[in-house]
């Protein structure tokens, strides 16, 4: 396929307008610094090109309704958009370190560009399907889905470039265990599928793996974009990210999942979001997020236990 040459564009994306804590901006130098261009390479990557994006936000920047730093926010995704449609024009698998998962927005959109017969597996302690209206935070790295399915209603002014490129069959979520009221009504009435904690727990992470990829690539042929939110991890293996959940995925099964989508050879795309260092209690927990979320694109990218 498209990826046996395996070449990768990093695209570095120390973003923070989604949420409200800072420190998630450091995320992607943190990652960088741990290695992982060495570690891709001895996985047999060839680095086509290691960017990092620089994002400045408006002067002006009003709320829109309950939404916080729209402008900032639209423009920064329209960005990483046009970077992640690119980097697939050039032949490279986009690997994109975030920042917040709002950034989502920008590299859902680019992939689904490029591969509109994707699929999206969406790692996170959170669904991140919040439309403007159910949002109870305003912070937009908990609605990113919602807006590339094309369900906030009406479309904020300021993202109206934003296509509705997904479609609620071709989405998968696993790692769930925090979602909103608004949020869980949207999965239903979307007929989504959604692995929580809870089905981790009942059929093992094997099974829902398969179940899901069965749910959203049936025939097995479909691209497949990874979105992973750090926070999927229970916060003993990443402690350092904004809204840690107690009761997650362990490292294992989180690169279990990472793993099984290697093996398909359908991966297209990739996402590494929400590690923020800053809020590391400590040298040891901030080192054992980064190499945590360096595990996961690892795996993700090839690596075997044998
Ligand atoms: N669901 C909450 C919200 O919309 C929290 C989202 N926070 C995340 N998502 N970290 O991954 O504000
Ligand atoms: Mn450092
Ligand atoms: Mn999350
Ligand atoms: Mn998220």
């Amino acid at each position: 396929r498209f990826y046996g040459r395996k070449n990768v564009a990093i695209l570095g994306c120390p973003f923070n307008g989604g949420q409200a804590r800072s420190g998630v901006e450091t995320g992607p130098l943190h990652v960088l610094e741990h290695g992982l261009e060495e570690q891709l390479q001895s996985l047999d990557w060839t680095i086509t090109s290691c960017k990092n994006l620089t994002f400045t936000p408006p002067a002006s920047d009003p709320d829109e309704g309950k939404l916080k730093r729209p402008r900032f926010v639209s423009e920064s995704t329209h960005k990483v958009a046009s970077e992640v449609a690119d980097i697939i024009k050039s032949g490279s698998f986009p690997l994109t370190i975030g920042g917040d998962h709002s950034l989502a927005i920008g590299t859902v959109s680019g992939v689904f560009s490029q591969f509109p017969d994707a699929c999206l597996i969406w790692i996170d302690a959170h669904a991140d399907i919040n439309t403007p209206a159910s949002t109870p935070s305003g912070n937009i790295h908990g609605c990113p889905v919602s807006f590339v399915m094309g369900l906030a209603d009406p479309c904020p002014p300021q993202f109206e470039w934003v296509k509705p490129l997904l479609k609620a069959n071709k989405l998968a979520y696993i790692g769930l265990r925090d979602v909103d009221s608004g949020e869980r009504e949207i999965l239903k009435k979307h007929n989504i599928a959604a692995y929580s904690m809870h089905h981790v727990d009942k059929f093992g992470i094997g099974k829902v793996v398969e179940m899901a990829l069965e749910r959203v690539n049936p025939d097995g042929s479909a691209p497949i974009h990874l979105s992973l939110d750090i926070d999927a991890l229970d916060p003993q293996h990443a402690p350092a990210t904004g809204t840690p959940v107690r009761g997650g995925l362990s490292l294992r099964e989180a690169c279990y999942i990472c793993e099984a989508l290697a093996e398909t050879g359908n991966l297209v795309s990739m996402d590494i979001m929400e590690c923020n260092p800053v809020l590391g209690i400590d040298e040891r927990s901030v080192t054992s997020t980064i190499s945590a979320a360096c595990s996961l694109v690892r795996c993700a990218m090839g690596e075997t236990l044998l």
